[in-house]
């Protein structure tokens, strides 16, 4: 067996060609990063890799991470600048014995020194972004932090390994240096071959607070199918916030088991993901969450898909 399952549907294309790797029994950790690269090079795609948006003084700032399920190494980058491909840089460093989770100019000396390609990620489009943005936040139309879409994946090749991985430009209008869950093992995401693996999107503030990969990997490893380990985590977290908080931040979780099945769970209306297995094409599902925290899906309609693009791909009027 085989498979990926991803966040949002802008992660669609990057499984597609994950998957054509994993078909020809590629490995596990190529087929996630050839995938995550794919979203990341993509410039419409407004908090991933080139494109991305900005924080408070208009600079991308992006944090990825990946894991390997086999020997459970992990490597990860946080608020790095001007590098095309984070999700790379941080599998490199997931070879390192220490120093495996760089920030900043330590993670730029890291990947200037491998031979990473220096790219100016801030777009035209996304500048444009920004200064809408500042425009609206001055007239307290919205607050800055919304809007999001982080890209996290879990696969499982034919040898049974698994891996997970992340890439992001985090939070649009976060504070320079500020770090989501993205980079943190266990809270962004975990893979654990003989258990499964996770990963989220959200707010990473609140994400945070759960640990919530690592949670759902632990459920599945107690024999929960990933369904039923996304809802239980997300649905425990999301109460736990309420109640001690007074108020819960967005939570949508993936998440796959060494058999290839998969589960989906979210807090929030509006969340997509797209998944592919050795039995199913491509597909990209939108989520309902029930008055009881069950999640259902049904296969985005073509409409949707256009549309999509559409809003993606619109001129931005400033
Ligand atoms: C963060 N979790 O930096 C990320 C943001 C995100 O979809 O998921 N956006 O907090």
């Amino acid at each position: 067996m085989w498979g990926m399952i991803a966040t949002w549907r802008m992660a669609v294309e990057g499984i597609t060609k994950g998957s054509e790797l994993l078909k020809a029994g590629k490995d596990a950790g190529d087929a996630i990063e050839t995938a995550i690269r794919e979203v990341e090079d993509f410039p419409y795609y407004k908090s991933v890799g080139y494109g991305g948006l900005p924080n408070e003084e208009m600079e991308v700032e992006m944090d990825a991470a990946f894991m390997d399920g086999d020997t459970l190494d992990i490597g990860a980058v946080a608020a790095i600048k001007d590098f095309a491909n984070p999700v790379s840089i941080a599998r490199r460093l997931s070879h390192e014995k220490v120093n495996s989770l760089l920030v900043a100019e330590g993670a730029e000396k890291f990947a200037h020194k491998e031979g990473f390609e220096r790219k100016n990620m801030l777009t035209d489009r996304a500048k444009a972004h920004y200064r809408k943005r500042v425009k609206e936040v001055a007239a307290q139309e919205i607050k800055p932090y919304s809007g999001h879409d982080t890209v996290g994946m879990a696969c499982l090749d034919m040898t049974g390994k698994m891996t997970a991985a992340t890439s992001t430009s985090g939070l649009f209008m976060k504070k320079k240096g500020r770090v989501g869950d993205s980079p943190i093992s266990g809270s962004g995401f975990y893979a654990d071959s003989k258990r499964g693996a996770a990963s989220a999107t959200g707010l990473g503030e609140d994400l945070m607070k759960g640990c919530i990969s690592y949670e759902i990997v632990r459920l599945m490893g107690e024999g929960m199918h990933p369904q039923e380990a996304c809802e239980t985590a997300v649905n425990k977290l999301d109460a736990q916030l309420k109640e001690r908080r007074g108020q819960a931040g967005d939570l949508s979780l993936i998440a796959m088991n060494p058999k290839g099945e998969w589960g989906v769970a979210t807090n929030i209306e509006g969340f997509s993901f797209a998944v592919v297995t050795e039995n199913q094409e491509p597909t990209v599902y939108l989520v309902t969450r029930g008055e009881d925290g069950h999640c259902t899906f049904e296969v985005a309609s073509e409409e949707w898909m256009e549309n999509y693009m559409k809003t993606r791909m619109a001129p931005i009027e400033e």
